[in-house]
């Protein structure tokens, strides 16, 4: 029987990524798609899948849409991507970011409860959870100290996909990834700020790029590895936590000088610090451990953060040949 699956954030960097790992399974794939005045399709269209995802039409904070996505899709499996997802944006606006990322998967969690609790559910938790780090490497039994509203709301929303597992003996479970990029990547996270201002400087529409903590440290990875992870949480027989993650940390300044000298250009000729970018609280240092998730789930990462950086700084050079 085709299975079916639901993923919310579906037009997000790793909802398309999800939707054509899922597609090319053979699965039926519906997407809860929130209204927006602007073109939010294009990821779904650059993977070429936008005809063979099922758009249905709804917002997380309204639990009305979840029950409803759940009724029309019929979704054997939940993938829970969608959120306000941009650390920075969650100090100007936690009230929302409270709302849609961490109530939004309780109303996600309540509509699989009243509806098929015998759905499969993902929860997309995040390192910043760990943010002022306990440990110099972090795994599943890490405790948590978040630094951001974003990073309190996703923590809470990791505790509800706990409980209901425990309370209600859902299949529910949460990945706790690392960051995460690809040229899908929003253009305000650093990686991809870097890599588009790396080709715009080469092609002469740019001269220099302003930027916060460059001494703020990431374990980087590529999210076409990573939705491979979440996909086989969902296959296990039991519901858990996992930690993905790369196992390798690295600063801004570095990965930024990587980027540049794909292009034969000095990082330092043209990256200029600007106060307006420091965040009220910082997460100086993410290393994830993926001990758990290489021997429950078979995963690893496989692609090597120079290998992602010339991978997107490449992508963006196309794009910005083709746009002229
Ligand atoms: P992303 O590109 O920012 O995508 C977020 C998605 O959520 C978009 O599709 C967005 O829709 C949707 N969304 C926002 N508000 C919504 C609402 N009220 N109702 C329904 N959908 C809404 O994020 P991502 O990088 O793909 O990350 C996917 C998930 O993993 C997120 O939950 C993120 O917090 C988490 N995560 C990401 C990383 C990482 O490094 N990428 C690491 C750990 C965890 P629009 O396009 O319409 O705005
Ligand atoms: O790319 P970032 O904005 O990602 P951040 O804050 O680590 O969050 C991402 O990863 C999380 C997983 O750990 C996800 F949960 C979350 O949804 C998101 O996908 O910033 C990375 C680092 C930070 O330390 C930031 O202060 O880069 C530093 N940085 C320095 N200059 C900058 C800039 N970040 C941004 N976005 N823009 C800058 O100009």
């Amino acid at each position: 029987m085709t299975k079916r699956a639901l993923v919310t954030g579906v037009t997000g960097q790793d909802g398309a990524y999800l939707a054509k790992l899922l597609l090319d399974k053979g699965y039926m794939v519906y997407g809860l798609h929130a209204r927006r005045a602007t073109d939010t399709l294009w990821r779904l269209r650059y993977l070429d899948i936008l005809d063979r995802v099922h758009l249905l039409e709804g917002d997380l904070t309204d639990l009305a849409s979840t029950i409803r996505s759940m009724v029309k899709s019929e979704a054997d499996e939940v993938y829970n991507l969608g959120a306000q997802s941009f650390v920075a944006t969650s100090w100007m606006q936690p009230i929302l970011t409270g709302y849609v990322t961490g109530l939004g998967a309780v109303n996600m969690l309540e509509a699989i409860r009243l509806t098929n609790p015998k759905a499969r559910f993902y929860q997309a938790s995040t390192s910043e959870m760990f943010g002022k780090i306990q440990e110099p490497m972090q795994s599943e039994s890490t405790p948590f100290y978040p630094r951001s509203p974003y990073g309190v709301a996703k923590l809470y929303a990791h505790w509800m996909t706990v409980n209901y597992r425990e309370s209600f003996g859902m299949h529910a479970s949460s990945g706790i990834l690392f960051n995460h990029e690809s040229p899908l990547r929003g253009i305000e996270f650093v990686t991809r700020k870097v890599t588009d201002a790396v080709a715009r400087i080469k092609l002469g529409k740019q001269k220099e790029l302003r930027l916060g903590n460059i001494d703020a440290k990431r374990d980087w990875g590529y999210a076409g590895d990573y939705v491979k992870a979440m996909w086989l949480m969902l296959q296990q027989n039991a519901p858990d936590d996992f930690v993905v993650a790369t196992g390798r940390t690295t600063t801004v300044r570095d990965m930024c000088r990587i980027a540049f000298e794909r292009v034969g250009l000095n990082y330092e000729q043209h990256v200029v610090i600007d106060e307006k970018f420091f965040r009220p609280a910082e997460v100086e240092v993410l290393l994830g451990n993926p001990a758990k998730a290489k021997e429950k789930l078979g995963w690893e990462a496989t692609t090597k953060l120079e290998t992602l950086r010339h991978m997107m700084v490449d992508a963006e050079l196309e794009r910005g040949r083709r746009e002229g």
